[in-house]
C-alpha cells in the first residue's frame, strides 16, 4: 500500500480543514442552511454509518449486498477477466471484497474515500485478504479533480465501481459531472458497476433514513458534534432534532436538523441565528427510475450493458460501458 508521507499528509489533512470551515461557514449564512453530507464521514461518522446499515429500516444496504453476493459470478463473467478497479466512496470494504472475488485476477484495487482512517483500515483488510493484488489507496474527496494513481498499471479495462446509491446523494447536474469524471478514469472500454436504489413507497423510505435505534439520528447529529470538535463551535445538540422527509415532486429523502428553538449559535467566532423548526439540511438521497438515470449517464458516456435487481425490484447495480 503506497501512503501519502507523514508531511504531505499533515498539509492535506489542513486543506481538508479548512474547506470543512469555508463550507460550514458558507452553509450556515445561506438562506437555507446546508451542509454538504461528505462532512458526516469522520471516523465517528464512518462508524455510526457501519451501523446504519445494521439496522432493519436501512435495507439499502443489505438488499444491495444480497444482489451482488447472488450474481456474483455473472458479475464477474461480465467484466471480465484483469480489471482495475476504482472505487469511490469505499467505507468498510465488505461490498469490495464480494466484487473482487467475483473477478479474475483483478489488476489492482484504487479505492478513493474521504475519511482517511476508515480508508486505511478497509485497505489494510483488503491486502490481507487478497495477497499479491495492488492496493493504492486515495485519501480525496471524489467530487474533486484528482489524478488517481495506477492509471499506468497493465491491465484489460478499467472498471470504476460507485456502489451504495452514493450517486443518490447528488442533484442530477454534480451526477452528471461526477458519472464524466469516471468515464474519464476509466478510459475508453472501460466500465461502470453502480448501484441504484429505486423509488418505493414514502413511509419505507422516511423510515430508512430515521431509524427506531436512532442510529441516524446519531449519524445526523454528530456533524454539529464535529463542528464543535474540529470548528470551535458551541452548538447544544439537545437543541436539535433529526428529520428524514420524502420529497416526491423531487423523488428525494432529505435528511435536516431541526432546530427546537430560536437560538444563536457560533462557529469559529461567528454567529449564526436559527429560527425555532428552522433547518440544515444535510443530506439528499435521490431515488432514481433506472431508465431515468440511464438517460442521465448516456449524458456522462455510458452505455447500459446489464443490470440486476432484487425480487422486490427496491436496489438495482447496473454495469454500463464506455
Ligand atoms: C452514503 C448513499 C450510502 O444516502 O443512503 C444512510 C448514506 N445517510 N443513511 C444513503 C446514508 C443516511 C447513504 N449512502
Amino acid at each position: 500500500m503506497i501512503g501519502l508521507g507523514e508531511a504531505e499528509s499533515g498539509i492535506a489533512q489542513r486543506a481538508e480543514a479548512d474547506r470543512f470551515l469555508e463550507e460550514v461557514l458558507k452553509g450556515l449564512a445561506a438562506p437555507r442552511k446546508a451542509i454538504s453530507p461528505k462532512w458526516l464521514y469522520d471516523a465517528r461518522g464512518s462508524a455510526l454509518y457501519e451501523l446504519i446499515c445494521e439496522q432493519p429500516e436501512y435495507y439499502p444496504a443489505r438488499t444491495e449486498l444480497r444482489i451482488l453476493e447472488r450474481h456474483a459470478p455473472e458479475i464477474g463473467e461480465a467484466i471480465g477477466p484483469d480489471a482495475l478497479v476504482f472505487e469511490y466512496g469505499v467505507g468498510s470494504g465488505r461490498k469490495t471484497q464480494l466484487l473482487l472475488a467475483a473477478l479474475e485476477r483483478p489488476a489492482a484495487f484504487v479505492p478513493v474515500d474521504i475519511a482517511g482512517e476508515a480508508l486505511a483500515a478497509a485497505a489494510r483488510q483488503l491486502e490481507a485478504r487478497f495477497p499479491g493484488l495492488p492496493v493504492r489507496p486515495v485519501v480525496a474527496d471524489f467530487t474533486e479533480p484528482v489524478a488517481l494513481p495506477g492509471l499506468d498499471l497493465p491491465c484489460a479495462r478499467r472498471l470504476a465501481f460507485f456502489p451504495g446509491s452514493t450517486i443518490g446523494n447528488f442533484d442530477p447536474p454534480e451526477a452528471v459531472g461526477i458519472l464524466r469524471r469516471m468515464a474519464r478514469d476509466a478510459g475508453p472500454g472501460g466500465g461502470l458497476l453502480l448501484g441504484l436504489d429505486l423509488p418505493k413507497e414514502a413511509g419505507t423510505l422516511e423510515r430508512a433514513y430515521d431509524d427506531a435505534r436512532g442510529i441516524t439520528a446519531a449519524f445526523d447529529l454528530n456533524l454539529l458534534a464535529r463542528i464543535d470538535r474540529e470548528l470551535d463551535g458551541d452548538f447544544r445538540l439537545s437543541q436539535f432534532r433529526h428529520r428524514s422527509l420524502w420529497d416526491a415532486r423531487l423523488s428525494r429523502v432529505e435528511m435536516h436538523l431541526e432546530s427546537l428553538q430560536a437560538q444563536v449559535v457560533h462557529v469559529a467566532g461567528a454567529p449564526f441565528t436559527f429560527r425555532e423548526g428552522e433547518t440544515i439540511h444535510t443530506e439528499s438521497a435521490y431515488k432514481w427510475e433506472p431508465r431515468a438515470f440511464d438517460t442521465l449517464a448516456a449524458i456522462a458516456g455510458w452505455q447500459l450493458e446489464r443490470a440486476w435487481a432484487d425480487d422486490r425490484a427496491w436496489f438495482s447495480v447496473r454495469l454500463y460501458r464506455r
